[in-house]
């Protein structure tokens, strides 16, 4: 009876053993879901998943419409550039046809202002030699016994006797008999020696130098320092940068003159001490306009004449000096001659031209003067191109000497309506 006992007692102990594993397994998964769940490491490890998972499903949306995008935009580029070349095209065509146009206007502007700036320059010549040759040749018959009187209308012109005697006798032996008669030959004939006598060879400047350098030189009051001013606006105006040096270390006051000119074109200026060497001066803003890549630099002077020795070596001296500071330098050398002092003129400037090798003429005081012929003198005998005409005071008062505008305005008032 024991024996069954503990048999029953070793079966129960079994029984419950099994029981208590059962309900500790159970009981160990439902601890770890709910701690891993209390703790959110579900939570931490899954939400990156899903995110992530969200993330790569809106990239790849991204993805597809950027591609899209760009297939879309591909497309509407090879429609579009056709169009935008075309009108490119278009537009350059334009430019093109209306370049030519827009510099001929440009042209014709700039033509017609030098003819009435000419004109108006040349109105009292016109009225003093021109008026009296016409009255001269006023009737369309002329008597060839009053040519003698054509010889004294020229003399008295201002132009030069040498200069009147060449026009005379290209009447007088270039014309026929019958043609002598005619009025309109005469003034064609006279028209065509002027367009002769003017037609100096005339080298381009070269302005090409770096630095170009322009000597400028003449008597006193001749215009020298209005000059420079205007050319140094000009030059500035075209987009060169321009020195000016004071080389009248001479004439008191006479370098402030030129600031107040470098001041209204906007231009630096050298100078120096008053009294002191004017090629100190000159070489010092030569060095300058080198050494700081100056396109133009020119050069006053003092007032001189063609007489005083001592002042005409001093400008052989501010030659030399200009050519150790730049070989080659002064590029070009001008006489400024006023044109009111007619014929004298003439004779200034073969003195200077002999001793200093003068390369061009600016003739000024255009406006006031009656003698305005003399550029046909200073053509004639000079051989020199007149490169600059000064028709006022101003800043703006200076044209490029244009012959044919010259010609035109200087026998406006004759009979014959051909062009000279
Ligand atoms: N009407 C007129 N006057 C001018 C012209 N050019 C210069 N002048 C005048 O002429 C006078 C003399 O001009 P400046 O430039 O001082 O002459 P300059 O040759 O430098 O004189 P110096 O230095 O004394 O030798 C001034 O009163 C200028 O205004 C011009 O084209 N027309
Ligand atoms: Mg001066």
């Amino acid at each position: 009876m024991e024996y069954v006992y503990l048999g029953l007692a070793v079966v129960a102990i079994i029984a419950l053993l099994w029981v208590l594993r059962r309900a500790s397994d159970s009981s160990k998964a439902n601890t770890a879901a709910s701690v891993r769940e209390r703790i959110g490491l579900e939570e931490a490890e899954g939400a990156p998943r899903r995110k992530r998972r969200r993330e790569i499903e809106a990239e790849q949306q991204r993805a597809a419409e950027e591609a899209q995008r760009r297939e879309e935009e591909a497309r509407a580029k090879k429609a579009k550039p056709k169009k935008k070349e075309v009108e490119e095209e278009e537009e350059e065509e334009e430019v093109e046809a209306a370049k030519p146009e827009a510099e001929e206007a440009a042209e014709e502007a700039a033509d017609a202002e030098a003819k009435a700036a000419f004109k108006e320059g040349l109105t009292k010549t016109r009225g003093g030699f021109v008026a009296r040759l016409g009255k001269l040749f006023g009737r369309k018959k002329f008597d060839p016994a009053q040519l003698d009187q054509l010889e004294e209308v020229l003399i008295s012109a201002d132009i030069g006797p040498r200069t009147a005697d060449r026009i005379f006798q290209a009447v007088k032996k270039g014309l026929s008999k019958n043609e002598l008669e005619s009025s309109d030959q005469i003034w064609k004939q006279i028209r065509k020696t002027s367009r002769e006598i003017l037609a100096v060879e005339t080298p381009p400047l070269a302005l090409d130098k770096k630095p170009f350098v322009l000597l400028v030189l003449g008597v006193n009051g001749a215009g020298k320092t209005t000059t420079i001013g205007k050319l140094a606006k000009k030059w500035t105006d075209e987009g060169k940068k321009v020195l000016l040096a004071a080389g009248d270390t001479f004439r008191a006051a006479a370098t402030e003159q030129l600031e107040v000119w470098g001041d209204r074109a906007k231009v630096p200026v050298v100078k120096g001490k008053p009294k002191g060497d004017p090629s100190s001066v000159v070489f010092e803003a030569v060095k300058r306009g080198v050494d700081e890549g100056f396109d133009v630099v020119i050069c006053d002077t003092a007032g001189r004449l063609q007489t005083d020795q001592g002042l005409m070596d001093e400008l052989k001296k501010i030659r030399r000096v200009c050519d150790k500071a730049l070989p080659g330098a002064p590029h070009e050398t001008w006489m400024v001659l006023d044109a009111t002092t007619g014929q004298n003129a003439i004779s200034q400037a073969n003195k200077f031209k002999a001793d200093l090798e003068v390369t061009g003429i600016i003739l000024t005081k255009l406006d006031g003067s009656s003698k305005g012929g003399v550029v046909l003198g200073i053509c004639d005998q000079l051989k020199l191109p007149v490169r600059f005409v000064g028709v006022g005071e101003k800043i703006g008062d200076l044209r490029p000497f244009d012959s044919a505008a010259f010609l035109e305005a200087l026998y406006a008032d004759a009979s014959v309506g051909e062009a000279a």
